[in-house]
């Protein structure tokens, strides 16, 4: 079977792909751009999302809203995370960070899947450091600067290696319980 991963990034694609080829689900990248409404709350977004989407007779699919949430940042950038990316970037997040000692931090991923008539929306959520300098060129977004265990960061990791511990890999594995039932 397929499902189209509905997101303007490729590099959730990829992820999405390594996480369900167990599975033997094949994914499509589909591009539908849709109205992420401005909340505080990850799956408002999706949930609107999705109906969004299944308005417009898309069946069978993923979307993903992710943020990364700064503890010592009172949770910014959040809900606001791909803004934040666009704009003041990892250099930003950095400089916002300077001389912070709690550099306590938490990517949650909430994915809504449409399958067989069926809506599961569930979130994942991964704990980690914000490191002082960018390393690593792999992955995407906040990848360079955001190291799960104070060692590696994402940026520095294989795919299989990161979704075995990441937000999007622990959402996924909820998603598959889910489906299991
Ligand atoms: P779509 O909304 O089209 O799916 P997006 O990249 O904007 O693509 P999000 O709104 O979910 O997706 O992501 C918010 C920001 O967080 C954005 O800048 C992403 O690059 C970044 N991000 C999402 N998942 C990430 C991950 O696993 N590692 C690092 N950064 C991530």
């Amino acid at each position: 079977m397929k499902l189209k991963v509905i997101t303007s990034n490729p590099g959730k694609v990829a992820e999405y792909q390594k996480a369900f080829d167990e599975l033997g689900i094949e994914m499509e990248h589909y591009r539908l751009p849709y109205d992420e409404v401005q909340t505080s709350d990850l799956e408002e977004v999706v949930n609107k999302g999705m109906d969004e989407i299944v308005s417009k007779g898309v069946r069978d699919f993923i979307v993903d809203d992710t943020g990364l949430f700064i503890d010592a940042l009172k949770g910014f950038p959040g809900v606001w995370s791909a803004y934040a990316q666009k704009t003041i970037g990892n250099q930003g997040i950095l400089k916002l960070m300077e001389g912070v000692e709690d550099r306590g931090a938490e990517f949650r991923c909430c994915i809504g899947c449409d399958i067989d008539g069926r809506r599961i929306v569930v979130t994942g959520v991964c704990r980690g450091v914000i490191t002082d300098a960018p390393k690593g060129t792999d992955g995407f977004g906040y990848d360079p600067i955001f190291s799960p265990d104070g060692k590696l960061t994402f940026a520095e990791m294989s795919v299989d290696d990161k979704n075995r511990i990441s937000h999007r890999g622990n959402a996924v594995r909820l998603l598959i319980d889910a489906l299991k039932e």
